[in-house]
Protein backbone atom coordinates (compact mmCIF):
# COMPACT_ATOMS: atom_id res chain seq x y z
CA UNK A 1 0.00 0.00 0.00
CA UNK A 2 1.20 3.45 -0.75
CA UNK A 3 0.25 6.74 -0.45
CA UNK A 4 -2.22 8.74 -3.10
CA UNK A 5 0.09 11.11 -3.39
CA UNK A 6 3.06 8.60 -3.86
CA UNK A 7 1.31 6.44 -6.13
CA UNK A 8 0.61 9.79 -8.64
CA UNK A 9 4.41 11.04 -7.95
CA UNK A 10 5.69 7.61 -9.61
CA UNK A 11 3.12 7.44 -11.84
CA UNK A 12 4.28 10.90 -12.93
CA UNK A 13 7.82 9.57 -12.92
CA UNK A 14 6.91 6.62 -15.01
CA UNK A 15 6.04 8.97 -17.84
CA UNK A 16 8.83 11.14 -17.60
CA UNK A 17 10.66 7.92 -18.68
CA UNK A 18 8.44 6.91 -21.65
CA UNK A 19 9.49 10.99 -22.43
CA UNK A 20 13.39 10.07 -21.96
CA UNK A 21 12.71 7.18 -24.73
CA UNK A 22 10.39 9.33 -27.03
CA UNK A 23 12.93 12.13 -27.07
CA UNK A 24 16.01 9.18 -27.25
CA UNK A 25 14.33 7.69 -30.18
CA UNK A 26 13.83 10.91 -31.66
CA UNK A 27 17.46 11.83 -31.87
CA UNK A 28 18.63 8.14 -32.94
CA UNK A 29 16.15 9.05 -35.95
CA UNK A 30 18.02 12.31 -36.63
CA UNK A 31 21.57 11.36 -36.03
CA UNK A 32 20.80 8.37 -38.44
CA UNK A 33 19.17 10.98 -41.29
CA UNK A 34 22.84 12.80 -41.11
CA UNK A 35 24.74 9.55 -41.82
CA UNK A 36 25.90 9.25 -38.17
CA UNK A 37 25.35 5.72 -37.86
CA UNK A 38 27.10 5.21 -34.63
CA UNK A 39 25.54 8.27 -32.89
CA UNK A 40 21.95 6.65 -33.94
CA UNK A 41 23.08 3.66 -32.73
CA UNK A 42 23.93 5.11 -28.92
CA UNK A 43 20.57 7.16 -28.90
CA UNK A 44 18.93 3.87 -29.88
CA UNK A 45 20.42 1.86 -27.11
CA UNK A 46 19.40 4.87 -24.45
CA UNK A 47 15.97 4.42 -26.36
CA UNK A 48 15.41 0.90 -24.88
CA UNK A 49 17.61 1.72 -21.67
CA UNK A 50 14.78 4.43 -20.91
CA UNK A 51 12.25 1.55 -21.57
CA UNK A 52 13.70 -0.74 -18.51
CA UNK A 53 13.52 2.31 -16.79
CA UNK A 54 9.84 2.84 -17.31
CA UNK A 55 9.30 -0.51 -17.08
CA UNK A 56 10.71 -0.27 -12.87
CA UNK A 57 8.18 1.92 -12.28
CA UNK A 58 5.11 -0.05 -14.00
CA UNK A 59 6.61 -3.17 -12.14
CA UNK A 60 6.74 -1.18 -8.72
CA UNK A 61 3.59 0.39 -8.58
CA UNK A 62 1.74 -3.40 -9.53
CA UNK A 63 4.15 -4.85 -7.18
CA UNK A 64 2.64 -2.53 -4.31
CA UNK A 65 -0.73 -3.31 -5.16
CA UNK A 66 -1.63 -0.02 -7.00
CA UNK A 67 -2.34 0.39 -10.78
CA UNK A 68 -0.68 2.72 -13.33
CA UNK A 69 -2.69 5.09 -15.32
CA UNK A 70 -1.11 6.09 -18.39
CA UNK A 71 -0.67 9.71 -19.17
CA UNK A 72 -0.21 10.81 -23.20
CA UNK A 73 3.66 11.44 -23.76
CA UNK A 74 4.74 14.32 -25.01
CA UNK A 75 5.88 14.86 -28.30
CA UNK A 76 9.75 15.33 -28.67
CA UNK A 77 11.61 17.66 -30.78
CA UNK A 78 12.25 16.22 -34.18
CA UNK A 79 15.29 18.54 -35.49
CA UNK A 80 18.95 19.03 -34.12
CA UNK A 81 21.47 21.69 -35.06
CA UNK A 82 24.47 19.55 -34.16
CA UNK A 83 25.35 16.41 -32.86
CA UNK A 84 26.83 18.46 -29.74
CA UNK A 85 23.72 20.34 -29.68
CA UNK A 86 22.13 16.85 -28.90
CA UNK A 87 23.96 15.42 -26.45
CA UNK A 88 23.91 19.07 -24.35
CA UNK A 89 20.08 18.75 -24.87
CA UNK A 90 20.62 14.67 -23.36
CA UNK A 91 21.99 16.28 -20.55
CA UNK A 92 19.95 19.04 -19.74
CA UNK A 93 17.26 16.21 -19.55
CA UNK A 94 19.19 13.83 -17.74
CA UNK A 95 19.76 16.85 -15.06
CA UNK A 96 15.78 17.25 -15.20
CA UNK A 97 15.37 13.54 -14.47
CA UNK A 98 17.60 13.42 -11.42
CA UNK A 99 15.70 16.53 -10.20
CA UNK A 100 12.75 14.25 -10.19
CA UNK A 101 14.44 11.54 -8.74
CA UNK A 102 15.43 13.36 -5.68
CA UNK A 103 12.05 15.00 -5.15
CA UNK A 104 10.77 11.44 -5.03
CA UNK A 105 13.16 10.62 -2.54
CA UNK A 106 12.64 13.31 -0.50
CA UNK A 107 8.71 12.70 -0.77
CA UNK A 108 9.55 8.80 -0.04
CA UNK A 109 11.42 9.48 3.37
CA UNK A 110 8.56 12.61 4.38
CA UNK A 111 6.08 10.04 4.49
CA UNK A 112 8.63 7.54 5.92
CA UNK A 113 7.69 5.51 2.80
CA UNK A 114 10.93 2.59 3.14
CA UNK A 115 10.02 0.96 0.27
CA UNK A 116 9.96 3.39 -1.89
CA UNK A 117 13.30 4.83 -1.05
CA UNK A 118 15.15 1.77 -1.37
CA UNK A 119 13.69 1.59 -4.94
CA UNK A 120 14.60 5.00 -5.86
CA UNK A 121 18.06 3.98 -5.10
CA UNK A 122 19.09 2.08 -7.66
CA UNK A 123 17.68 5.27 -9.82
CA UNK A 124 20.29 7.70 -7.55
CA UNK A 125 23.16 5.89 -9.13
CA UNK A 126 22.31 5.13 -12.22
CA UNK A 127 21.69 9.21 -12.84
CA UNK A 128 25.11 9.45 -11.84
CA UNK A 129 26.37 7.41 -14.90
CA UNK A 130 24.34 8.77 -16.95
CA UNK A 131 25.00 12.49 -16.43
CA UNK A 132 28.77 11.21 -16.59
CA UNK A 133 28.63 9.39 -19.93
CA UNK A 134 26.80 12.69 -21.28
CA UNK A 135 29.37 15.03 -20.31
CA UNK A 136 32.22 12.82 -21.22
CA UNK A 137 30.85 12.61 -24.79
CA UNK A 138 30.12 16.25 -24.38
CA UNK A 139 33.68 16.98 -23.70
CA UNK A 140 34.76 15.18 -27.07
CA UNK A 141 32.72 17.08 -29.08
CA UNK A 142 33.84 19.99 -27.97
CA UNK A 143 37.10 18.91 -28.82
CA UNK A 144 36.57 17.38 -31.79
CA UNK A 145 34.89 21.35 -32.88
CA UNK A 146 34.37 20.88 -36.78
CA UNK A 147 37.09 18.07 -37.23
CA UNK A 148 34.86 15.51 -39.53
CA UNK A 149 37.62 13.31 -38.97
CA UNK A 150 37.38 13.06 -34.87
CA UNK A 151 33.81 13.15 -35.68
CA UNK A 152 33.83 9.78 -37.55
CA UNK A 153 36.14 7.94 -34.84
CA UNK A 154 33.53 9.31 -32.12
CA UNK A 155 30.66 8.07 -34.34
CA UNK A 156 32.58 4.38 -34.63
CA UNK A 157 33.11 4.78 -30.91
CA UNK A 158 29.46 5.16 -30.42
CA UNK A 159 28.28 2.51 -32.37
CA UNK A 160 30.00 -0.11 -30.17
CA UNK A 161 27.69 0.80 -27.63
CA UNK A 162 24.91 -2.74 -26.96
CA UNK A 163 22.23 -2.57 -24.52
CA UNK A 164 22.06 -4.84 -22.09
CA UNK A 165 18.93 -6.44 -21.65
CA UNK A 166 17.78 -6.82 -17.60
CA UNK A 167 18.13 -10.84 -16.34
CA UNK A 168 15.66 -12.50 -17.03
CA UNK A 169 12.81 -13.07 -14.66
CA UNK A 170 14.07 -10.34 -12.38
CA UNK A 171 12.91 -7.05 -12.00
CA UNK A 172 13.89 -5.47 -15.17
FE1 LIG B 1 17.95 8.62 -18.74
O1 LIG B 1 17.48 7.87 -17.11
FE2 LIG B 1 15.76 7.32 -17.18
O2 LIG B 1 15.04 8.89 -17.74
Amino acid sequence: MISNTMQQALNRQLNNELYSAYLYLSMSSYAGSLGLKGFANWFMVQYQEETVHAMKFYNYINSRGEHVELAPIAGPPTEFSTALDMFEQTLKHEQFITSSINDLIDLALREKDHASHIFLQWFVTEQVEEEENDRDIIGKLKLIGDNGQGLLMLDAELGARVFTPPPAGGTP
